[in-house]
């Protein structure tokens, strides 16, 4: 199928050519990423726009159980719904998302939803241009939400924040009254704290876990892209589907309030300037690491170095005066 053919069908909303092209885009041959670049230039200008929601936390906390309900209740409101998944351990994903095909098993037979596996790739660089790539499709076919799953490890986390419109931390409720060891980076990055599993036995500690992380939310610096009352905590029961409507209301609340007051498109904005800078920083690290002469000077130097006859800095200095010739 040539790209021309595969732009139109991804426009018509056809899940066949959407897994297809996610597909393409995650394929690592020169001639692949050649077509992508090329299926991405005819879809650029769709004008389509999806809600791009970054969920993360750690395993266990029932981001799965989560994904499938609150997709679920998105779908049933007529929405549709895309789940990607960013796991940057290389040996747990594909694995992991079988099981979640069918721990999502509603969300995965739904018609108006869609779940992606992560790339199995171990670079994160690689992962996230993958994973954008793929965002953009998706929104050229028509989705409505984007769900990008991510497990809590830090760099995974940030770069999933990089490339979203909101952030939600997915807690478990905590036996004591620690803050469970969450990073204040992480704190720093959530929109939306929601701390899960507030059912049964475990209610009235989801609940002071809740009233803890709204008072260490209040703490934290004030952002700009924050209306009065953001970031917040709240409890949901994944499993029983309570708080979810809630919580959708209040993504909803926030989204339209950063639209309204310039913040939504000025982030996407830097993203895609960020973006932009990171891909050509790596594309040309990677030129010049395929380049033999670079090569052998940096093995001839990084053989100095070790052996004590230069500095680091001094090596550095002869190679960059190298590569500027
Ligand atoms: N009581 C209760 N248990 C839940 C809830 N949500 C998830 N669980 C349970 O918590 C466990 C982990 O849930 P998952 O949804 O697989 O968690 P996850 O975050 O996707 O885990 P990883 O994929 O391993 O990172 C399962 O046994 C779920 O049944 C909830 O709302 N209430
Ligand atoms: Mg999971």
């Amino acid at each position: 199928m040539d790209t021309q053919e595969l732009a139109t069908r991804i426009l018509a909303g056809e899940r066949r050519a959407l897994a297809r092209a996610i597909t393409l885009v995650e394929s690592g041959r020169d001639d692949h990423r050649a077509q992508s670049v090329d299926l991405l230039e005819r879809l650029a200008g769709s004008g389509r726009q999806a809600l791009r929601i970054g969920l993360s936390g750690t395993p266990g906390v029932g981001k799965s159980t989560f994904i499938e309900s609150f997709g679920m209740m998105l779908t049933q409101q007529g929405l549709k719904v895309a789940v990607l998944a960013v796991d940057p351990s290389s040996a747990r994903s594909g694995g992991s998302i079988l099981g979640d095909k069918t721990r999502m098993e509603r969300l995965s037979r739904a018609p108006n939803a869609f779940i992606r596996p992560s790339p199995s790739q171990s670079a994160l660089g690689g992962v996230a241009r993958r994973t954008r790539d793929a965002v953009s499709l998706c929104e050229a076919a028509g989705f409505d939400v984007i769900l990008i799953e991510t497990v809590g490890v830090g760099q995974s986390e940030t770069m999933v924040a990089d490339m979203t419109d909101l952030f939600i931390l997915l807690l478990a409720p905590a036996g004591g009254d620690e803050l469970q060891g969450v990073k204040r980076g992480i704190m720093e990055m959530a929109d939306i704290i929601l701390v899960n599993k507030a059912d049964g036995d475990l209610k009235s500690a989801a609940m002071r876990t809740c009233a803890d992380y709204a008072g260490a939310l209040r703490l934290l610096r004030k952002r700009a892209q924050d209306p009065e009352g953001f970031p917040k905590a709240m409890t949901v029961s994944a499993m029983e589907e309570a708080g979810l409507e809630i919580a959708w209301g209040e993504m909803q609340a926030l989204a339209h309030w950063r639209r309204e007051n310039g913040h939504f498109d000025s982030r996407r904005a830097d993203q895609a300037r960020h973006w932009f800078e990171e891909e050509v920083r790596l594309a040309l690290l990677a030129r010049l690491e395929r380049d033999p002469e670079v090569k052998a000077q940096m093995g001839a130097l990084g053989q100095e170095v070790a052996q004590g006859g230069t500095s680091v800095s001094g090596a550095v200095a002869q190679m960059l005066a190298h590569l500027r010739k």
